[in-house]
């Protein structure tokens, strides 16, 4: 018998030893395992399978469609509509929430996702991905509403991302550390490879878009100022610079080596709090980095302690390396 770990048998310890999680967010989360593969599919096909390009339609957020956001969220919705462990789903792609039809049994639990993160890499064959969060649905309510959604990222009960580059990897937490599962496309299942993922506190690599340097507030520029001055400046050491402009492979590669990622409020759009949205993008990565030991804020507070007001709330993101995000909130506190 193979000694390998598959994400189902993962997934039965965290519920029957660890009593981590119950047998229907198990069931809820080999539903999304089981999307995530077939999106995986669908972009290694890229040109072949004709799903490159746009779709020329627009989302809520007033961005140009690709032909594979909108197949990544049909994929997630279908996968997650029938099983009896949702109340209700809401992605990037969807400007409502999209409640489990009538026809099917209502379950406890919310599913946000962004289904295709990184939009702008598809046609280049660069790495994207699919974030995903899950909330419970709170006990008074009634029905399901937007309002349900609305709770601060500290009460996910599970979160993660699959990334599709050279590999297809899930990552996952549901409050007991993070694990990373490598899909075997000859088994068709995802596998254990990495268990107990641990951030390192310290970095020498930062990760933003240095086109908007310009635009940024005063405590980005000073950090970012003092890291390009490497060993003669002020923090004695070197920087390297990584941009992906994929946030899960950005966010992967702090997992799997550290570094810290930003995306900052900028003077661009200043009625906007960032790019990135808040509930299927920022929160999910902001566990998932914690639970690796690492730290994640919008400048001013911690971004799971944030309460939502709004399904696609936007926020200024910096995550990772703990010592690096303390040293970036202190110049935040300054200003
Ligand atoms: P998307 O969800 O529309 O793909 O946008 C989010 C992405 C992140 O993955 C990434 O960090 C960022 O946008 C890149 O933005 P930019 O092109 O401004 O560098
Ligand atoms: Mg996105």
């Amino acid at each position: 018998m193979s000694s390998k770990v598959s994400l189902s048998r993962y997934l039965v310890e965290q519920q029957r030893s660890k009593g981590k999680i119950p047998a229907d967010l198990r069931l809820l989360l080999e539903v999304v395992a089981r999307a995530c593969k077939s999106i995986s599919h669908a972009v290694n096909k890229g040109a072949l399978g004709g799903v490159l390009g746009s779709a020329e339609s627009e989302n809520v957020q007033g961005e140009v469609q690709k032909k594979l956001d909108i197949i990544a969220n049909e994929v997630l919705l279908e996968a997650n509509e029938w099983g009896g462990h949702l109340a209700a789903m809401a992605s990037e792609e969807m400007d409502t929430i999209h409640p489990v039809p009538n026809r099917y049994p209502q379950g406890e639990y919310l599913l946000l996702f962004d289904p295709l993160d990184g939009s702008s890499n598809i046609d280049v064959n660069v790495s994207i991905g699919t974030i995903f969060s899950v909330l419970k649905k709170p006990e008074s309510s009634q029905g399901v509403s937007e309002q349900d959604f609305l709770q601060p990222g500290k009460q996910q009960v599970a979160a993660g991302y699959c990334v599709y580059g050279p590999q297809t990897t899930l990552v996952l937490t549901v409050g007991d550390g993070v694990a990373m599962f490598t899909l075997d496309r000859e088994q068709g299942s995802f596998v254990l490879t990495q268990e107990n993922v641990q951030v390192p506190a310290d970095t020498q690599e930062f990760a933003i878009n240095m086109s908007n340097m310009r635009h940024w507030d005063e405590p980005v520029r000073r950090y970012i100022d003092e890291c390009l001055l490497g060993q003669e400046g002020p923090r004695g050491k070197n920087f390297n610079m990584r941009w992906i402009a994929s946030m899960v492979a950005d966010v992967h590669r702090i997992l799997t080596r550290g570094g810290v990622f930003m995306y900052p409020w900028d003077k661009r759009e200043p009625h906007k709090a960032g790019k990135l949205r808040l509930m299927y993008e920022a929160n999910p990565m902001s566990w998932l980095i914690e639970q690796a030991g690492g730290a994640s804020t919008n400048g001013q507070q911690r971004i799971l302690d944030m309460q939502p007001t709004q399904l696609h709330e936007r926020v200024s993101v910096v995550l990772g390396s703990r010592n690096e995000v303390e040293r970036l909130t202190q110049y935040h506190a300054k200003v």
